[in-house]
């Protein structure tokens, strides 16, 4: 059986709907800090603060966990606003998980982020083993968690995976206090008000990924033979990288009256401390990474489908 913590999530949602599809509904144990979102209640569902690590372990000894994704964070625009709320949460739930695996919990997946880089970073094609002085409280718990994974990798043997996921785009749920939300709410503004007001700068690029592909690339990894899985700290993963201005630009092929403004805010800061774009051969090599998404085709589909979802509430 397998559970899913922060189910409720921007990647939790699209990941327990994937993994339902793979193992089946009854299999994949959807977990959140509040009931259940609409598009996963259909499955078996518990209310878990995944903090407290007694009812934690209760779920997974009445379930038979053999496989924890624990997607459960504070992301960075709102651990910059609850710095010490952000490292207790990101830090001591991951533990209780990894503590789960040295007890019986076969797999654990784990995100990581681009995050972990910082201002002095190289930040064209960051590779996958290079200077990380991050200089957020979610990138600081980022890179203390990829630590803290090959750490019980290499003494415990826990099979703990992760990858440093680039900002994620996707319709099916929205994202919480990130930095790179604006590349979602900029759809929605098209299509909902014809106008949108980004709090980054036009020329702020950073790596992108759209949602289908973060999920393939999860689902791989984990089904990845263990040998092959030679990084243990977090993967770099990528797919694209684009600038507020050019998604803009990529809308209005559809919305030629879409209207765009900049009044860049503190998120402006933490893009500016984040790579361009990532170097992720050690992915593609080990174990077949390969994105499908484009700019174009994550515009396409993300307009398709929200035109279809908002037009009908509009
Ligand atoms: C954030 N979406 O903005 C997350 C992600 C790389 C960005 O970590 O904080």
């Amino acid at each position: 059986k397998v559970l899913v913590i922060g189910a409720c999530g921007q990647l939790g949602t699209e990941l327990t709907l994937k993994l339902r599809d793979l193992f089946g509904v009854d299999n994949v144990i959807a977990s959140d800090l509040r009931d259940p979102a609409e598009l996963i209640a259909d499955g078996p569902y518990e209310r878990l603060d995944v903090m407290d690590k007694e009812s934690l372990d209760l779920i997974i000894d009445q379930y038979q966990i053999t496989e924890i994704y624990h997607l459960a964070a504070i992301l960075s625009a709102k651990g910059e606003q609850a710095p010490k709320m952000a490292w207790d949460l990101n830090m001591n739930s991951l533990l209780n998980v990894l503590e789960a695996g040295r007890k019986g919990v076969k797999k654990i997946y784990w995100p990581s982020s681009i995050a972990v880089f910082g201002p002095d970073t190289p930040s064209n094609q960051t590779p996958q083993h290079t200077v990380m002085n991050p200089n957020t409280v979610y990138g600081i718990s980022k890179l203390a968690g990829e630590r803290w994974c090959e750490y019980y990798h290499q003494k415990y043997g826990v099979d703990v995976r992760s990858l440093r996921y680039p900002g994620l785009i996707g319709y099916k749920a929205q994202p919480g206090g990130g930095t790179t939300d604006y590349a979602v709410d900029i759809f929605w503004k098209a299509i909902m008000d014809g106008s949108y007001e980004c709090f980054l700068r036009a020329d702020a690029k950073l790596p992108m990924m759209y949602m289908d592909d973060a999920v393939k690339a999860t689902v791989e990894l984990m089904q990845a033979d263990a040998d092959k899985v030679t990084v243990r700290s977090s993967y770099n993963v990528s797919a694209m990288s684009f600038s507020p201005e050019m998604i803009y630009e990529a809308i209005c092929k559809r919305y030629p009256d879409f209207k765009i403004t900049y009044t860049p805010d503190f998120r402006q800061e933490i893009a500016d401390s984040w790579p361009n774009s990532i170097d992720d051969s050690q992915a593609r090599k080990d174990w077949g990474w390969q994105h499908d998404f484009d700019l174009d085709q994550l515009v396409g589909t993300m307009l398709d489908n929200l035109e279809a979802i908002l037009v009908s509430a509009k």
